[in-house]
């Protein structure tokens, strides 16, 4: 196993679609992938002109087809307003362009299967970010759960929660179904949590019980506000294991606070996204702090530990083992835990399976 985040071997030419805040984490990791950035497209040629000038990403498109028609360009980044995403995943797959799609890939689980199929039928490398998955010391815990050290699994509690919608005059696109799609709140994050919970226990849930909640009917720009600011629900695993779960944006002081605990019947085992370079442990006898050193991690946790104990690793380190995995997967490699389609097609499932069971109020089935 190779111990150091599996680098590209040839240079990746890259084109971005979109040109905000995840466009620049985007690029950012595709730059530390040493990546060439050819160019980005955006709503307007204007807007791709100041994207490509504010971040570096080479030259200006005039329109997204203009950019996939570019035969120089390898791989797409998507980085827009979510219910464009299955447009111009599909436009870019039949372009022959490798695809990095924010998430959520679609708002339907029906755009997603045929986005998943797409993909494999033309054999072109499709990944979302569900990112979290590259802290070093989310893959210690997953390492650790799989080697059985936590024993079987009874119960899983997680959260995710973050305060940058908690006030009435707090707006954004994701707040417009017309954008964001049916469901804001779990489609943005609840996606991750759900993803990093089955990532790192290793099972899938089987069914699930949700209420949503819309904390402000009007917000700055937007009235009748129906997409959902928190959800909190049961699930049960296929395993029978079971756990609960709260998704907020409306939670005043958290900032990007996802944290998952495992309890299994020899151990638990806890992981909190803005503390990443430590693990809790628990046990009946004594607990303890697993800080993260490469010399002594799993060695998959170990080859995105990229420098020593005690010099802090973060978010954009995540993003940037995510993008050069995907950009290995391109030359042929195959990283455990990359993020593919198919992860994009379970949260879309998840999704519609949290909406259907606030609206009948009653325990859904999620697919397997
Ligand atoms: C906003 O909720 C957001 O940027 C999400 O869209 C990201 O997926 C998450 O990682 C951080 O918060």
């Amino acid at each position: 196993m190779t111990t150091d985040v599996i680098a590209p071997t040839r240079t990746r030419r890259a084109g971005f679609i979109g040109g905000g805040f995840m466009a620049a984490v985007h690029s950012r990791a595709a730059r530390a992938a040493r990546a060439e950035l050819v160019g980005a497209a955006s709503s307007t040629s204007g807007r791709a002109a100041a994207a490509a000038e504010r971040l570096g990403l080479g030259a200006a498109y005039d329109s997204f087809e203009a950019l996939l028609a570019d035969p120089d360009i390898d791989v797409v980044h998507i980085c827009t307003p979510n219910t464009t995403h299955a447009r111009f995943a599909r436009a870019a797959l039949e372009a022959g362009k490798h695809v990095v799609c924010e998430k959520p890939l679609a708002t339907t689980a029906a755009d997603a299967v045929e986005l998943v199929r797409l993909a494999d039928e033309r054999g072109l490398v499709a990944a979302v970010p569900f990112v979290y998955r590259f802290h070093p010391m989310v893959r210690e815990a997953r390492a650790r759960v799989a080697a059985g050290e936590t024993g079987r699994l009874l119960s899983v509690h997680g959260a995710y929660l973050q305060d940058w919608l908690s006030t009435p005059g707090d707006d954004d696109w994701r707040v417009d179904p017309a954008l964001g799609g049916p469901s804001r709140a779990f489609a943005d994050i609840g996606s991750h949590l759900v993803d990093l919970v089955e990532f790192v226990a290793g099972e899938r849930i089987a069914r699930l019980t949700a209420s949503t909640s819309t904390a402000y009917a009007e917000r700055a720009d937007h009235v009748a506000v129906e997409t959902e600011d928190l959800v909190a629900l049961v699930v049960e695993f296929a395993s029978g294991a079971l756990g609960t779960l709260l998704v907020s944006q409306v939670a005043p002081g958290r900032k990007n606070a996802l944290s998952i605990e495992l309890a299994g019947t020899e151990a638990s085992i806890r992981f909190e996204q803005e503390r990443p370079d430590t693990l809790w442990v628990g046990r009946t006898a004594a607990s303890s702090i697993i800080e993260r050193d490469p010399a002594r991690l799993d060695a998959d946790a170990a080859r995105l530990s990229l420098v020593p104990a005690g010099h802090p690793m973060g978010y954009q380190d995540a993003f940037n083992a995510f993008v050069a995995d995907a950009y290995a997967a391109i030359d042929g490699a195959r990283p455990d835990g990359l993020p593919v389609f198919a992860d994009g097609l379970r949260a879309a499932q998840v999704t519609e399976a949290v909406l259907a069971s606030a609206e009948r109020r009653d325990w859904t089935e999620v697919p397997a």
